[in-house]
Parts: C-alpha cells; sequence; structure tokens
C-alpha cells in the first residue's frame, strides 16, 4: 500500500528507541555521550554510578535514535539496588532495538547470563551485542568474549567499539538505523534529553564526588538541588544544593581536611555546570546525613532515583 504523501503528515524518518542495558560499568552512559558528542550522562568506574534511566536525543537529516541510558543490571542488595534493576528492565519493555553492553576486559558470567535472560524477554526488539572498550582489550581477548557473549542469548548483529577514542561509533549508528522502524520524530530538534535541569545538576555534582571517594561512600551519596536563580544582570545562575550521606564518618570524608575535598568537587561541578548552563555558576554546597537512606523506598524517591518522584 503507498504510504500516505508527506506533505500532508508529519516528516517520516528512522525514528525510535534503542535501550543501552548491561552490568554496572560496561560503558553505557559513556556510549550514550560518545554518541551524542555531549555530555548528558555522568560516568565514573564506581559501579551503579547511574540511578535512573534518561534518555538523550540523536537527530541526524535521516533518522532520529532516541538512546535509553539506563543503570547498570546486577544483584541488589538494598532498596536502592531493586529499584535501579526495576528502573532499567523498564527500558525493554517497549524499544525497537536493545543494545546489551559487555565490557571487553571483564569475564562474561552469571551476571550477564542474567542481563541477557532478560534482553530474550523483550518481544519485538531487534538486539546488537556490542563489546565496549576495545581499546584497552586484546584481540584475543575481544575474540574470547565474543564467542562467549554470542552464546548468551541470539544476536541479530554484533558491533566492537570504544567510546572513550571514539572508535567504531558509526559501526554503532549503522547497525541501530538498519533495526529502526520508519516514523515521524518524537522528539523537538532542540531537546537532546528528557532530564529536567535540576536533576542534571544535581548528577553532575554527584559525578565529581564518586570520582573522588572510594568504598561505601560513592554509594552513600544523593545529591538534591534545593535552588537555582539566574541573575541576568551578571549572567550568573546561583545553585544551592545539598549532599547527602548516610553516617557522620562519611560527611566528615566529603568535606575532607579543612574542607579541601567539597571545595574540589564544587570547582569540578562548577566547570561541567558552566557548561552546560552557558553561564557562570555559583555553586554552594552543603553536607547533611539522612541516616541509611538506601533502604528507604519514600527517600529513593524523593532524591528521583530509579522510577523517580
Ligand atoms: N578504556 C575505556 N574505558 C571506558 C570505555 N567506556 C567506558 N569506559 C570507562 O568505564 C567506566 C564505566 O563507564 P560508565 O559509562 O560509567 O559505565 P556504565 O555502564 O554507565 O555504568 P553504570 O551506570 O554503573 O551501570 C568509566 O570509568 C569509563 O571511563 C571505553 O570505551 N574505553
Ligand atoms: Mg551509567
Amino acid at each position: 500500500m503507498a504510504k500516505s504523501s508527506s506533505l500532508s503528515g508529519p516528516e517520516q524518518v528512522k525514528s525510535g528507541f534503542v535501550a543501552l542495558v548491561g552490568r554496572p560499568n560496561a560503558g553505557k552512559s559513556t556510549l550514550t555521550n560518545a554518541l551524542m558528542g555531549s555530555k548528558i550522562a555522568i560516568t565514573s568506574n564506581t559501579p551503579q554510578t547511574t540511578r535512573h534511566r534518561l534518555r538523550a536525543v540523536i537527530n541526524r537529516d535521516d533518522a532520529q535514535m532516541v538512546l535509553v541510558d539506563t543503570p547498570g543490571l546486577h544483584k541488589p542488595h538494598d532498596a536502592l539496588g531493586e529499584e535501579l534493576n526495576r528502573s532499567a528492565l523498564k527500558a525493554l519493555e517497549d524499544t525497537d532495538v536493545v543494545a546489551m553492553l559487555i565490557d571487553a576486559t571483564a569475564r562474561v558470567g552469571g551476571g550477564d547470563e542474567w542481563v541477557a535472560e532478560h534482553v530474550a524477554r523483550a518481544k519485538g526488539a531487534k538486539r546488537i551485542l556490542v563489546l565496549t572498550k576495545a581499546d584497552i582489550a586484546t584481540a584475543e581477548q575481544v575474540d574470547k568474549q565474543l564467542t562467549a557473549a554470542k552464546k548468551l542469548v541470539e544476536f541479530d548483529d554484533v558491533v566492537v567499539l570504544s567510546a572513550t577514542k571514539e572508535f567504531n561509533l558509526e559501526g554503532f549508528y549503522e547497525a541501530v538505523f538498519r533495526f529502526l522502524p520508519e516514523g515521524p520524530r518524537w522528539f523537538p530538534a532542540d531537546m537532546p534529553t528528557d532530564q529536567p535541569v535540576e536533576v542534571m545538576i544535581a548528577e553532575f555534582i554527584r559525578e565529581k564526588i564518586l570520582r573522588r571517594t572510594h568504598d561505601e561512600v560513592p554509594h552513600a551519596v544523593g545529591v538534591q538541588v534545593e535552588q537555582i536563580d539566574y541573575v541576568k544582570k551578571t549572567d550568573l545562575t546561583r545553585i544551592w544544593a545539598v549532599i547527602y550521606v548516610e553516617r557522620d564518618s562519611q560527611k566528615g570524608i566529603i568535606i575532607g581536611k579543612g574542607g579541601e575535598l567539597i571545595k574540589r568537587v564544587g570547582t569540578e561541578a562548577r566547570y561541567d555546570l558552566e557548561r552546560l548552563l552557558g553561564t557562570k555558576v555559583f555553586l554552594e554546597l552543603t553536607v547533611k546525613v539522612k541516616k541509611d537512606w538506601r533502604r528507604d523506598a519514600s527517600q529513593i524517591r524523593r532524591f528521583g532515583y530509579g522510577e523517580g518522584l
């Protein structure tokens, strides 16, 4: 049957959703940013960096690809972990393509098998195996990983890439493009993400803490933006945010000796925020204790983690 004329309905392009799933640390958020060409998602080598599903919209002349970055799927230890998994699995419910990411340098194992079981249940979606971090893997490692990963579930295509070195991003793009249906652009061209600006600000701050702390501390941190004021006269955005931790000892670590760590976090966050907002930024950070918030569903929701508010 002939398609209706493009003179009447909206322009038809290749258009659809691509869920990026995988174990924590596989490189989902780094790939999201690399494909976007700008920072949308926070990244760090702490597992469970990403705490909510987020969309990043890539517009090209012939396509609109909506990437859905998700929290890493893992064995949960608390209410937060359960919420993160729930949020990630939801991305599989109604997607055109599922990209299952596997770190080329981390042995394929039970965690990947569990992810693959869920990928297999995403009915109607095309499946792409994405082997990440090819820049730090040997050819032998890549071969071994591919052989092991291909046994997990039947994939429709395979891409080996490096997000940090921007190697073969086009290969990923082409693989997805091939599987996208025709349709309208679902998002306006000037909307690169569905994340509200206060969420992005809180996340950018949290990223700096994740990158400067270790062990349990990064997991115990939650950030909330309390107020944002834009002063037109001086082109300055004033931001007040609270960093929550679970214990007094963690509060001491975040503040650091003589306030050194929090000062650094503030400086690093301000740099990113100025680029995000396109204005100068004044950032006031306070650290507070919210005991065991990761076990409390209502607190988790208040932070906007998992399925959010
Ligand atoms: N060498 C190298 N490192 C990478 C690459 N992609 C990601 N990384 C690193 O791997 C770590 C984890 O990356 P993320 O993008 O935060 O991983 P993620 O899958 O989003 O992790 P979660 O949000 O915790 O599920 C970071 O330290 C990245 O810099 C890559 O292509 N090459
Ligand atoms: Mg992530």
